[in-house]
């Protein structure tokens, strides 16, 4: 039996998933003794460091994490809950940690974007049972913006670069930790986990890599899904948002089944869009939620889940807050959530009064659940311009001529599914999110989606040096060169695509293949 510790702030679901496919049964604390009676207890912390030590507080669990830390009984900490070890984290200053190890996290203070979102390497430092059967040469999925600076080199288990070398993983006898997410490294991941839980035995070796690791570009499938005309919840495609083929919803199969082979085919990340979920309630419309627990069953890479992320009254006038939507995919296993509509009706409020109010849904959110759970899923559509000041928007010099010979363009933000146009430019509405708390942009084009003509670079180059977050830039993949142009020729960090996967044009691995030697990429 092993013991999770659910404070309740996140996707615990995937820990408990993992390990129970890994044939173990867990129990979940609810009370301090049974932290005590625990013989292996898994500690995945989400959200921040001070809600999580509060929570913990308030739960009068901190003394007995203690005793049982200091009586180095058998513990994995993971994410936050590596980082709980410690005595304080510049994310919260004045709440305290637990106190086990000397030393702080810290935010990441680097030029590359922060959150540090993505499967990067490992150098083992010690002979950790943790990595028995693995090479050293693995990536592991990482997402957090602080990082522990020890006082004590003595209990660094892995460190990994990004900009710096830091702390991945620390080790003391039987209490161990992780900074990445073996419940979302894939195979690799469960194989960590099954070492800790099987108590394996120490290799006589250490294993280690010679190079130093690199953050690596994640390539992401996409599921578009919504219920067709007879109510049946598919995945669908559209050509530049239009997913109506001869009158019918164009079906591309089977959401769980879908996302479960793209798993096994390699995708480094799944998101799933609820796209009718601006007129669809989620929390009525519970098949979505259905999708993401039967998915996170199986599929043990990060999932996304976008649509419908907004306040709701209900017919009997129940009301439903953003973050009751969000809180809802969290437990039933996304890592993220992506808001598309209501974020464009944020930024605008937030730009018209100056004022942050600490209560739309992005701030709520991402204070929760921390920013990186938090994508804001941009929908832009091209409008042509003859001169650079002819609107009040981010207007850019377009190598696509229009049609009456415009040379420039800016990008509309949409609503709705690309129904309805908003007074407002892409570029306005990622740095107005990111300002607010946002921690990645999904950066799709209605002009690319569905056209397998390529991505859209000069969109993508414009967002992505304006923010300091990491962006996906998805819509228009059509081939393997796609991907390759798009890492060579913009700083994006991910790259999603739809129809080439779901149509079976272009596999998954086919794109890593092509990949490989021109970006680091997860093989
Ligand atoms: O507004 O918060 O309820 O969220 C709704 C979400 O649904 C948004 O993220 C929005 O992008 C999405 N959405 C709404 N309508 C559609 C549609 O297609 N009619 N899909 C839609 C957006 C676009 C991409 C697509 C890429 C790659 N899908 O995600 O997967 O363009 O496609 P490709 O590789 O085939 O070119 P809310």
């Amino acid at each position: 039996m092993i013991t999770v510790l659910d404070y309740g702030a996140g996707n615990v679901r995937s820990v408990i998933n993992a390990i129970e496919t890994l044939g173990y049964d867990v129990k979940v604390v609810s009370h301090a003794h049974d932290i005590e009676s625990a013989d292996k207890l898994v500690f995945p912390g989400v959200g921040s460091f001070g809600s999580m030590m509060r929570i913990l507080n308030e739960k009068k669990l901190v003394e007995p994490l203690r005793k049982y830390l200091l009586a180095n009984r058998s513990f994995l900490g993971i994410c936050l809950g590596m980082q709980a070890l410690f005595g304080k984290s510049e994310e919260s200053p004045n709440i305290e940690g637990l106190g086990i190890f000397p030393g702080q996290s810290r935010r990441f203070d680097i030029p590359s974007a922060v959150p540090h979102i993505g499967w990067n390497g490992i150098h083992i430092k010690q002979k950790s049972s943790l990595f028995n059967n693995l090479t050293g040469e693995e990536n592991v999925y990482f997402v957090h913006s602080f990082y522990v600076d020890t006082e004590d080199p003595s209990v660094i288990l892995t460190s990994t670069d990004y900009d710096i070398e830091f702390v991945s993983a620390v080790q003391k006898g039987n209490v161990m930790g992780t900074q990445f997410h073996p419940e979302k490294s894939g195979k690799v991941g469960l194989t960590i986990l099954k070492n800790f839980l099987a108590d394996a035995t120490p290799p006589a070796e250490i294993v280690t890599r010679s190079t130093k690791t690199d953050l690596t570009k994640r390539i992401i499938a996409c599921l578009d899904v919504r219920a067709n005309d007879h109510g049946d919840l598919i995945v669908t495609k559209g050509d530049q948002y239009d997913v109506r083929e001869e009158g019918d919803v164009r079906n591309m199969g089977k959401p769980v089944e879908l996302a479960q082979q793209y798993y096994e085919d390699g995708a480094d990340e799944i998101t799933f869009l609820n796209i009718t979920g601006f007129r669809d309630f989620p929390l009525e419309d519970m098949p979505m939620i259905e999708v993401l627990k039967q998915t996170s069953k199986k599929v043990f890479v990060p999932l996304t889940i976008g649509g419908g992320i907004r306040d709701f009254t209900d017919k009997d006038g129940k009301q439903y807050t953003a973050l009751d939507v969000a809180s809802e995919y969290f437990r039933s296993g996304a890592d993220k959530i992506s808001i598309g509509s209501d974020a464009v009706t944020i930024a605008e409020e937030y730009i018209k009064s100056g004022q942050k109010t600490g209560e739309s849904a992005i701030e709520i959110i991402s204070e929760v659940y921390g920013n990186q759970a938090v994508v804001i899923s941009v929908d832009p559509r091209r409008v042509y311009v003859m001169t650079k000041d002819e609107v009040p928007h981010h207007v850019l010099a377009t190598e696509n001529k229009g049609p009456n010979g415009e040379n420039y363009c800016w990008y509309q933000c949409t609503i709705k599914g690309g129904r309805e146009g908003k007074d407002m430019d892409a570029v306005t509405l990622a740095k107005t999110c990111e300002e607010l708390g946002a921690g990645e942009i999904l950066l799709n084009c209605i002009d690319k989606d569905g056209t397998n003509s390529g991505f859209n670079l000069e969109l993508i180059n414009t967002v992505r040096n304006a923010v300091s977050i990491p962006v996906i830039a998805s819509s228009g993949a059509g081939k393997v060169e796609h991907f390759s142009e798009v890492f060579a020729k913009t700083k994006a960090e991910s790259a999603l695509a739809a129809g080439i996967f779901h149509r079976k044009e272009v596999p998954i691995q086919a794109v890593k293949d092509h990949l490989k030697g021109k970006v680091p990429i997860r093989s």
